[in-house]
């Protein structure tokens, strides 16, 4: 195994509610990260992180998970959660040992419940949250409408990273890219708008991930 210094670790969680794809997320990581040579699925019970009897049979994850890959010379730990209620103590275990929430947000189920819960847990703890929305091949006319359910609910400076373009087929990376058609709109606006985010958080505090997290979660 390779030699990994403390500053090259980094614990990530995988929180969202049930079904909203956080075990798929992690399958596919890990995939392309090399460290599965065959992407499984949770409903044949063959995903690397749903590995227990119970989990195969239900197929949704019971325990949390620690799973490992490694990336551009970092050690990424993904901690894939469960998100049923009933084993949301496994979940909230976990949230002092990671530094950054991935949550997973299915947009036709909108800002539910145990989204919001999650960000709050998150939020008390200081934590860094990053949404990935997921089952964008399944459609991405009601992307529009979520971002901006999105903003309602959490800040409007919860701005998107990354664009599905080519009707989901593609991403377009509005951060260091301002050109270009997405498939929620024209790439400059979205990139103008991060450009102007950054600007304002760094002159209010450094630019860490922790701080703009902060000030993500107060506009
Ligand atoms: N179409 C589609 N199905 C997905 C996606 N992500 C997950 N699924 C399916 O949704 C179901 C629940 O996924 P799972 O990864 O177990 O969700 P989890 O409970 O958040 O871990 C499974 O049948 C997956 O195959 C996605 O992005 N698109
Ligand atoms: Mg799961």
């Amino acid at each position: 195994m390779p030699d990994f210094g403390t500053a090259d670790i980094h614990n990530v969680l995988l929180a969202g509610s049930r079904s909203s794809g956080k075990t798929t997320l992690a399958e596919a990581l890990l995939f392309h990260a090399g460290e599965i040579k065959r992407q499984g699925t949770v409903d044949a019970g063959t995903a690397a992180s749903d590995f227990e009897k119970e989990e195969q049979a239900h197929h949704y994850s019971v325990y949390s998970t620690l799973l490992h890959a490694t990336h551009q010379g970092k050690r990424i730990n993904i901690l894939d959660l469960p998100g049923a209620p009933d084993f949301i103590g496994q979940a909230i275990a976990c949230l002092p040992a990671a530094e950054t929430m991935l949550l997973v947000m299915d947009p036709e189920r909108g800002i539910d419940s145990m989204s919001r819960v999650l960000v709050k847990l998150a939020h008390d703890l200081d934590l860094p949250v990053a949404i990935v929305v997921s089952h964008i091949g399944e459609g991405v006319a009601r992307l529009g409408p979520f971002l901006s359910e999105l903003k309602e609910a959490f800040g409007r400076g919860c701005l998107p990273i990354n664009l599905p373009a080519d009707n989901g087929a593609g991403v377009i990376d509005c951060l260091l890219n301002g050109e270009g058609d997405s498939d929620v709109g024209p790439v400059p606006s979205f990139h103008t708008e991060l450009l102007d985010q950054r600007a304002k958080s760094q002159t209010t505090k450094p630019f860490t991930s922790r701080s703009s997290a902060r000030w993500i979660r107060r506009t």
